[in-house]
């Protein structure tokens, strides 16, 4: 059967990378995401059947317009990888711009679901062997300060993705949560608005994840037998652990 992989936030990090990756293992593709110039860049590196969307996933008619108007030869979609998303405002919550939370609610959460709600009946059409990856965070299961919205965020994702399971349950499609840790990407330049010094910092002298190293467990889990859901998977580099409870002091 032929597989095609539907990506969101396929112009940078991990999208761009697991593009690379499903590429690499005979897969064609549909991308998708805001910056037009760099998906039209990856298309040309790739040697496989490519379908490029500029699409913002906010936009919830965008969305349903992208994807009721997908080409034939790209319509039977096998696995759906919503990566799209963004953190913002690494600064306490006391100090947060109220427009900072509602980008992240309206990416990570709203976005998710107007893009699977519009795949949902394609994915289920194709029936056993399709896959959901909702791409999560440890931040989503662990608490730390300046993650607030963040970090609830990919917890709606979690749960989102357990509760799919439930309702999915008979059709054959599976659904995971992909939960990463620390991973060098463009990610800690969006959370500060550009700052490459504050981005150079957090991953100089340490060994964080890369984009490939997710790419690789997205089409592990992917390319599974169609008998076997990883309902969640947390992904840490060796170099990253919890620390201590703060305790306030006199
Ligand atoms: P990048 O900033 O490198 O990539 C983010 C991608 O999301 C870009 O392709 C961007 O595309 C896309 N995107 C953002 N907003 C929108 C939007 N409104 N509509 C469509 N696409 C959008 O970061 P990562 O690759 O690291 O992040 C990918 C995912 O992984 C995110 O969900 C992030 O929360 C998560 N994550 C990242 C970790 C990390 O440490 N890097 C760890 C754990 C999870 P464009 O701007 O062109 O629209
Ligand atoms: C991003 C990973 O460690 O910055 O989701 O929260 S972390």
């Amino acid at each position: 059967m032929k597989k095609i992989a539907f990506i969101t936030g396929a112009t940078s990090g991990f999208g761009r990378a697991a593009a690379e990756k499903f590429a690499s293992e005979g897969w064609s593709l549909v991308l998708s995401g805001r910056r037009l110039e760099r998906l039209l860049d990856i298309k040309e590196c790739l040697d496989v059947p490519t379908h490029i969307i500029q699409l913002d996933v906010r936009d919830a008619a965008a969305v349903k317009e992208a994807v009721e108007s997908l080409p034939n030869e790209f319509s039977e979609i096998t696995a759906l990888i919503n990566n799209a998303g963004l953190a913002l405002a690494p600064e306490g919550a006391a100090d947060v711009d109220l427009s900072d939370w509602h980008t992240m609610i309206d990416t990570n959460c709203t976005g998710l679901v107007n893009v699977t709600h519009a795949l949902l009946p394609k994915l289920i059409e194709v029936g056993a062997g399709t896959t959901i990856i909702n791409v999560g965070s440890i931040a989503g299961q662990w608490p730390y300060p300046g993650s607030h919205v963040y970090g609830a965020s990919k917890a709606f994702v979690k749960q989102f993705s357990y509760n799919l399971r439930c309702d999915l349950q008979g059709t054959g499609v599976r659904v995971t949560d992909l939960a990463p840790g620390i991973a060098e990407t463009e990610f800690t330049l969006v959370r500060t608005k550009g700052d490459q010094t504050a981005s150079d910092n957090l991953y100089k002298g340490t060994t964080p994840l890369s984009a490939q190293d997710i790419a690789e467990h997205m089409f592990y889990i992917a390319d599974l037998p169609e008998h076997i859901n990883i309902n969640r998977v947390e992904v840490m580099p060796t170099r990253q652990a919890w620390s201590p409870f703060a305790i306030d002091r006199d």
